[in-house]
């Protein structure tokens, strides 16, 4: 089976937690729709593990991509204003081992792509626009900052035609019904069954806050949650 996830944000015990569920095994795919790092207790420990799942595809969300902008800058700066910097790092890792920054995290976090686009189904942070022609704008000219960041594409009237099914995560979706649920959005007249029925798929539960943590099943459609007690 495909599963889609997205903003994890370091909740490392309720992600194991969510793979139990729902019997993950090797034979499965696990989609990652960025915010992996960040917010939680167990950043580093959740990015590892997912860059060794060689089953499990991640994107990068506005956090991974805050956090590449900040390991940049911090080679351009001088020993003074890089305290400042390396402390927002810190607050990113703070890493069992008391180290500041693992390396192959680091590495791995800089190697993310900002998209993945699959036969019936695309999967960004938190949107991309629409064209003229309410078609979705192909991700592949589409700006990182907006595919990562921009907010607009969570609103219910939000609707592309005829394009492929969206999974997004990056505001909660108690924003827009005030539960922490995730949102399907069918398209008319359609089953639901297939994940070509889906106008798209609003992920984002607020695991890190709420203790409630979904993925959407992309072969049979249905949600799976976890809740943190
Ligand atoms: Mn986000």
């Amino acid at each position: 089976m495909r599963y889609c996830v997205s903003d994890l944000h370091g909740k490392y015990d309720l992600f194991l937690k969510l793979l139990d569920k729902i019997k993950f095994s090797d034979s499965d795919v696990l989609y990652v729709c960025g915010d992996i790092i960040d917010k939680g207790e167990d950043s580093i420990k959740l990015l590892k593990l997912l860059l060794s799942m060689p089953n499990a595809r991640c994107i990068a969300g506005n956090h991974e991509y805050a956090f590449i902008k900040y390991c940049r800058s911090i080679k351009k700066k001088t020993a003074e204003s890089r305290g400042g910097l390396l402390k927002v790092l810190q607050d990113y890792f703070v890493s069992p081992d008391g180290k500041l920054l693992d390396e192959v995290a680091v590495r791995g976090i800089k190697c993310l792509p900002f998209y993945i686009e699959e036969q019936n189904f695309i999967c960004v942070h938190a949107g991309l626009p629409l064209g003229r022609d309410a078609r979705i704008v192909s991700p592949e000219l589409v700006e990182r900052e907006f595919i990562a960041g921009d907010r607009r594409f969570k609103d219910p009237d939000v609707l592309p035609k005829d394009s492929k099914c969206v999974f997004f995560g990056h505001t909660p979706t108690r924003n827009v019904c005030g539960r922490d649920e995730i949102l399907a959005y069918i398209r008319p007249n359609s089953s639901g069954k297939n994940i070509a029925d889906y106008i798209k798929v609003h992920l984002d539960t607020r695991a890190w806050f709420s203790g409630v943590m979904g993925c959407f099943c992309i072969d049979t459609c249905r949600a799976e949650y976890v809740r943190l007690n």
